[in-house]
């Protein structure tokens, strides 16, 4: 790893920076889907991560972005997919499950809605970082039909953001951003919008978000899988993420990992690549902030 002390600080503080935002909500008797809208506004707005602001590049030079939420309280779920300049894609996910009468909207269509909705827009420059760039500089006009910058770069971690919150109520949601990977055909969807794959949350069992090799996750029906085993084979939330991330995904090759709770409050962080920034706050007092294997 070749990250700076002080990248690493930065990691570490943006991560906490979320976990606050989503906390200080649940604290005051908000929502739990409120919750992980608050914490992935937050790393949307970090330049630091590969999503909103931080987004990597696609093949063409455009930042194409994909999210989604869910309400595991009553399944309720939007998601966008290929949005452009749209500051904070998973506010615009949340004003489609909730103004919409659909779940998913892509490309011009969302932008549309977007500007229809009120959504905030920044222009390209806003969008750019040089860390972003220089990675998509890297692996460009290479021939290497892997489009996984994890796989090219020498960061192995994964950038996009998702949280997974419980609120007082019991009732728990997850929501998920991305930019996707580095240097993807534009037009390519990844496993961050798509319902089931990417995001699932139902009270019954788990509310989850992934990060990681999306072709692979989509295939893998990542986290509806994890709700699966919990409500068909009883397992818990660890045991089920402990299947499909150490299990499942790595006997297809799927880098990555996902993040969950259950509606006891209960959660969990599993992964199967090198790292993953990742946190937990709750009640309890457990308030940490992790990057490597520990
Ligand atoms: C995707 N799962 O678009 C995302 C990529 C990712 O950090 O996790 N990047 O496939």
């Amino acid at each position: 790893e070749n990250m700076t002390p002080e990248m690493e600080q930065a990691y570490r503080q943006g991560l906490e920076d979320a976990l606050k935002a989503g906390y200080q909500l649940l604290e005051k008797g908000g929502t739990a889907i409120d919750a992980v809208k608050a914490a992935v506004v937050s790393l949307e707005d970090n330049v630091l991560f590969n999503a909103g602001r931080g987004s990597v590049f696609a093949s063409d030079g455009s930042q194409e972005m994909d999210a989604s939420i869910m309400d595991g309280s009553n399944l309720m779920a939007g998601a966008v997919s290929g949005v452009k300049n749209i500051r904070n894609p998973v506010e615009l996910a949340h004003v489609v499950m909730v103004n919409s009468g659909h779940v998913m909207l892509t490309g011009d269509g969302a932008n549309a809605f977007a500007a229809s909705s009120g959504i905030q827009t920044e222009p390209d420059e806003y969008f750019f970082s040089q860390l972003r760039y220089d990675q998509w500089m890297q692996v460009r006009g290479t021939t290497n039909a892997a489009l996984d910058h994890n796989v090219q770069v020498k960061d192995k971690k994964f950038g996009t953001v998702g949280a997974a919150a419980c609120d007082q109520f019991g009732n728990i949601a997850a929501a998920t951003s991305t930019g996707g990977m580095t240097n993807k055909q534009w037009g390519r969807v990844g496993d961050s919008p798509i319902i089931g794959a990417g995001t699932y949350a139902n009270n019954n069992t788990c509310a989850i978000s992934c990060t990681g090799h999306g072709e692979i996750f989509i295939r893998a029906v990542a986290a509806y899988d994890v709700s699966c085993l919990m409500e068909y084979r009883g397992m818990s939330l660890q045991e089920a993420m402990d299947k499909v991330v150490l299990d499942k995904l790595v006997k297809m090759e799927g880098e990555g990992g996902m993040i969950g709770v259950d509606a006891k409050g209960n959660a969990a962080l599993v992964f199967n690549s090198a790292g993953m920034y990742r946190g937990i706050w709750n009640n309890a007092g457990v308030k940490q902030v992790n990057i490597y294997k520990s």
